[in-house]
């Protein structure tokens, strides 16, 4: 492993390559980080009694570490590179300046083997958010680099306590070893699912929890392709936020779908005796899933759901729809067969898949031209238009956008920064452009972001 001086902790910034420079401050508070990801390869038990090779974490111990940070609070992470090969990273969610952003030549350059870069950011939004690369995104994520943000409120709803989920599938064979990341015939389709499903990087965990307590699940699904319908079995649980945004009335959590990207903070009542366990269900065609089971332990402590307090909402600016642009995005097939240019940040070597016609050109310096450009503080609408037979969750960088509309059905009324736009439909939805930067704009689905299905908003200053 390759060792890290000094002159390689590189200062944050767009393109910032001035080695750390540590001014007045003594070299050892100039390196303090308030969190520290080192990015490793490693070998873990996934599956009972084998050892998967070849992993990748954010830490050279075992999966990615939970997040934790407070909303309006600036953090810095230091991340070193001890893989054998580029990586960024990218806080999904996170509506914070672009420059700390995570995409590869579009916010920073990727950073190299060896190499290390300090974020250093100001979360304005309290929720639920996760992490993962966004260079070489496909096997980096597919060998386990996802993790769970949590960004803290100053205050507290009264839960007892808090239990984030990752929520994912990994490819595996029967030998507990990876087989190949995806088949370019689904890449073109819905996109390859993984064969294990785990939570927290485990098939069906177990969770010990307090009889009667009150619990705050912190759902992420942080998967590459499954869109999955969701629920809780076998206690009162209610849907609280979505994509970190709180609900303005709670549900109650009979099923909810989820797409990769996407989360859900459920309230969680657990049940008064340890007889009585709860479940987190995938529910599929062909028979329902047990993703992970909580069960009590101890006296209950009889909490009631009714003693939450409402989560505040976050600080979104509201669109002035009588004002607003309307912007067009058709995502659909590309129309060439020119595969992405070749790119230290991988390339799957195919183009499926565009928005607007464009394939994305590849994870490359470029230049490239933005899909389109916004005027910073104005309001747009952004129409888009689902050409192809598949799902595609949404997902914008920087800002956050409000559901307005479908051709389908009635949209709730959430903000969110990942929408899935299921086939065929067309939906509108709403922002203030307030973050000025060039934003990456993609599917989800990392299949359909690698083979085209990606671009960038420009936020002009
Ligand atoms: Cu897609």
């Amino acid at each position: 492993m390759p060792g890290f001086s000094r002159r390689e902790i590189l200062l944050g910034g767009a393109g910032a390559l001035t080695a750390f420079a540590a001014g007045g401050l003594g070299a050892r508070q100039a390196l303090a980080a308030e969190h520290s990801l080192t990015l490793s390869r490693l070998n873990h038990s996934v599956l009972p009694e084998t050892v998967t090779a070849d992993m990748m974490s954010f830490s050279p111990s075992g999966p990615p570490p939970v997040l934790r940070f407070r909303k309006g609070q600036t953090t810095t992470i230091d991340v070193k590179n001890a893989l054998d090969e580029a990586s960024v990273v990218h806080w999904h969610g996170l509506r914070i300046a672009n420059n700390m952003d995570g995409v590869p030549y579009l916010t920073q350059y990727p950073i190299e083997a060896g190499n290390a870069f300090r974020y250093e950011f100001t979360p304005p939004d309290a929720g639920t958010f996760w992490y993962h690369p966004h260079c070489n995104t496909l096997e980096q994520i597919a060998r386990g680099m996802t993790g769970v943000i949590v960004v803290e409120d100053e205050e507290d709803a009264g839960f007892d306590s808090d239990l984030p989920l990752n929520i994912r599938d990994f490819r595996l064979g029967g030998d507990g070893q990876f087989i190949a990341f995806y088949k370019p015939r689904n890449a073109a389709r819905g996109g390859t699912l993984g064969t294990v499903s785990t939570v927290n990087w485990q098939p069906q965990p177990v969770y010990e929890l307090a009889a009667g307590s009150l619990v705050r699940l912190r759902l992420a699904v942080t998967d590459l392709t499954r869109v999955g319908r969701y629920t809780v079995s076998g206690a009162e649980a209610l849907i609280i936020a979505i994509d970190s945004n709180p609900l303005p009335q709670p549900v109650a959590m009979d099923e909810i779908v989820l797409a990769p990207g996407q989360r859900a903070d459920v309230a969680l009542r657990v049940p008064d005796s340890e007889d009585e366990v709860a479940k987190l269900v995938l529910k599929k065609p062909n028979g329902d899933k047990v993703l992970a089971t909580f069960q009590p332990r101890g006296a209950s402590a009889g909490r009631d759901l009714r003693e939450l307090k409402p989560l505040k909402p976050n600080p979104v600016p509201q669109a002035d729809l009588a004002n607003a642009e309307v912007l067009d995005f058709v995502f659909g097939w590309s129309p060439g067969g020119d595969a992405p240019q070749a790119s230290i940040c991988g390339s799957l070597g195919y183009t499926f898949w565009s928005i607007n016609r464009v394939a994305w050109g590849g994870d490359v310096p470029g230049p490239f031209d933005p899909l389109a450009t916004l005027r910073h503080g104005k309001s747009y609408i952004l129409r888009f238009r689902n050409e192809s037979p598949n799902d595609h969750p949404i997902h914008l960088h920087g800002m956050s956008f409000q559901l307005l509309r479908s051709n389908k059905r009635k949209l709730p009324p959430l903000v969110t920064d990942t929408a899935l736009l299921l086939e065929e439909e067309t939906m509108e939805v709403a922002l203030v452009a307030d973050n000025p930067g060039d934003w990456a704009f993609h599917c989800h689905v990392i299949e359909h972001q690698k083979t085209g299905l990606a671009g960038f908003l420009r936020v002009e200053a």
